[in-house]
């Protein structure tokens, strides 16, 4: 799954792709390098990121999905937790909904139960605006377990089928370095809910703290964290750097494929 943010303050890309132009070329590159999915989004979620209007935020992602959706065939993933943006970018030509909040917005449960596509369900401990200030858990998979429980019920009870959930536990929402670890290490213990999981880990501060490294210079690090997720049971991979990643990925497969021959 390759990043497009349409937003001014991207994390990675200094908002160097807000502008429509780039953002197509960008969407087309990673489609280019084998992207199965482009996940597109309008408002920041990174640590201390502000809220956008939902005019805002339709501004921004509408043209883009109407592009990809002309232009490729792949699974056009919309970034948001509000209900009105979810509506307007599956009829722009959307297939997938990736919510940061796990559906927990007034009215986002009913707008994904009759949207009727898969959904991702992220784990985050408190908003973006705060959630980075000092997150605490007893137990953090634990934790992240009962999330998915209650939510996955919460789906159910909205009507939303379970073969549309994906779960996700969210690396760097609400977490520190050290939660983050222990989740990736324990990754394996999501699988009883034998439902896809999605991992982004990508060019994130668990990368850059633990390495000292800028933004522009976590790529070794995130592929070390996609090939030990891959290991531990992850399926899709929201990442930047889709052409490494996806090397990374083939080689594992292949190890695995020659192993049992
Ligand atoms: C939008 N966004 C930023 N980080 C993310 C992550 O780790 N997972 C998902 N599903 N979305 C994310």
């Amino acid at each position: 799954m390759g990043i497009v943010n349409v937003t001014p303050d991207s994390f990675s890309d200094g908002g160097q792709f807000s502008l429509f132009q780039r953002a197509c070329e960008h969407a087309d590159k990673m489609v280019a390098h084998g992207a199965s999915f482009i996940d597109i989004g309008g408002e920041s979620t990174r640590p201390g990121a502000v809220n956008v209007s939902i005019d805002e935020e339709l501004q921004r992602v509408i043209p883009l999905i109407e592009y990809i959706a002309k232009h490729h065939d792949v699974w056009i993933s919309i970034d948001t937790s509000k209900p009105a943006v979810m509506k307007a970018a599956v009829n722009a030509g959307a297939n997938f909904i990736n919510d940061v909040r796990g559906l927990q917005e007034f009215g986002a449960l009913e707008m994904a139960a009759e949207l009727d596509v898969p959904v991702c369900i992220m784990h985050m401990q408190g908003q973006p605006s705060t959630m980075q200030i000092s997150p605490e858990y007893s137990d953090v998979v634990a934790d992240v377990h009962a999330f998915f429980k209650a939510r996955i019920h919460a789906c159910l009870n909205a009507g939303i089928k379970r073969e549309n959930m994906i779960l996700d536990p969210g690396f760097g929402f609400g977490k520190t370095l050290s939660h983050n670890y222990e989740l990736l290490n324990r990754l394996d213990e999501f699988q009883v809910f034998d439902l896809p999981l999605l991992i982004g880990l990508s060019r994130k501060s668990m990368i850059g703290d633990l390495l000292h490294r800028g933004v522009s210079e976590r790529l070794a690090g995130s592929l070390a964290g996609v090939l030990l997720a891959a290991q531990r049971g992850g399926d899709i991979f929201r990442v930047h750097d889709v052409c490494q990643t996806l090397d990374v990925l083939k080689v594992m497969d292949a190890s695995e494929h020659y192993q049992h021959l």
